[in-house]
């Protein structure tokens, strides 16, 4: 319904500043060496690609902590393109994918989607909230509090003044969810936030639970979907070359039961994979990452749908 000539806009951030593992940067380009363009056109997608080689020229000269953040301004200027690429074919009707790169990239992924759909919702795959605020955070990094600042309880921070509340707290539902610090419970629960962990996937299967995920965010089903996958949300035995891989993760047919079904309500018209990271564990679990992070781009896409 809100994509309309089948065309996808591709975007990679080789980003790394949003937590302190060097590769991370490298995760988009190997989806694209792996032929995710390729197997996007196979699919009759009409594909465009911008991998953002300049990226690095948006790192400042200095940029000391800001509220125990670190790397705030670089961040900052970073997500304020992605933000702007990502609104900019999102209008244009575009399916945007957006390949990481860390998931501070989010906030501008998030930011875009919403200010080309306002009534947009997301959905949060990953094993942890990502929704720290300057305050609650431990590590500093950002990947760790993309949601907090589209959500509008990061505080006022002049640096990060371009990015708007635009995600309501009823319209984010996270799956796959391990690994939450006590901080980040307390802002679910005071928000009143929906969130599926591995306990409730394990409870109710994952048919179940995408329903009921798709029943609170996206209730009449006529909302545009967003889809931010973090890879870390499988299990590491399934993607293992990720910055912060938790055990007890997501299967292989769960991940991608999850992209499928999103794909099916013919409603999503963004998705972000997300913390692949090349540099981490040998060269088979390397190709194996990759290999699955362009299997859940296809999926987002439709190629399993019959
Ligand atoms: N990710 N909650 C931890 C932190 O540092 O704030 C981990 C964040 C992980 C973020 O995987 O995108
Ligand atoms: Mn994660
Ligand atoms: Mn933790
Ligand atoms: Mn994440």
């Amino acid at each position: 319904k809100f994509i309309k000539n089948r065309r996808a806009a591709v975007l990679a951030f080789p980003f790394n500043g949003g937590q302190g593992r060097e590769g991370v940067e490298l995760g988009g380009m190997h989806l694209v060496e792996h032929g995710i363009l390729e197997q996007l056109k196979e699919m009759e997608w009409e594909t465009s690609f911008e991998p953002n080689e300049d990226i690095d020229t948006f790192r400042p000269s200095s940029d000391p902590d800001i509220e125990g953040l670190k790397k705030p301004r670089f961040v900052s200027s970073v997500t304020k393109r992605v933000a702007e690429q990502v609104s900019t074919a999102a209008k244009a009707g575009d399916f945007v994918v957006t390949l990481g790169g860390d998931h501070s990239l989010a906030m501008g992924t998030v930011s875009g989607v919403f200010e080309a759909y306002p009534d947009a919702c997301l959905i949060w795959i990953d094993a942890h909230a990502d929704i720290n605020t300057p305050s609650t955070t431990d590590s500093g990094n950002m990947h760790g509090c993309p949601i907090s600042f589209v959500m509008g309880i990061a505080g006022d921070i002049p640096e990060f003044a371009w990015i708007k509340k635009c995600l309501l707290p009823e319209r984010l539902v996270y799956i796959g969810l391990r690994d939450v610090d006590p901080a980040e419970k307390k802002i679910l629960k005071d928000n009143g936030i929906k969130a599926f962990s591995m306990h409730h996937v394990d409870k109710y299967g994952i048919g179940k639970v995408v329903e009921m995920a798709l029943d609170h965010v996206n209730p009449n089903r006529d909302r545009p979907i967003h889809l931010s996958f973090d890879v870390d949300a499988l299990d590491p035995s399934v993607a293992p070359s990720t910055g912060t891989p938790v055990r007890g993760g997501l299967t292989f047919r769960e991940g991608h039961y999850i992209c499928e079904a999103l794909a099916e309500t013919g409603l999503l018209v963004a998705a972000d994979i997300m913390e692949v990271n090349p540099a981490l564990e040998d060269e088979q679990a390397v190709f194996q990452t990759v290999q699955v992070g362009c299997s859940l781009t296809r999926c987002c896409l439709g190629e399993t749908l019959l």
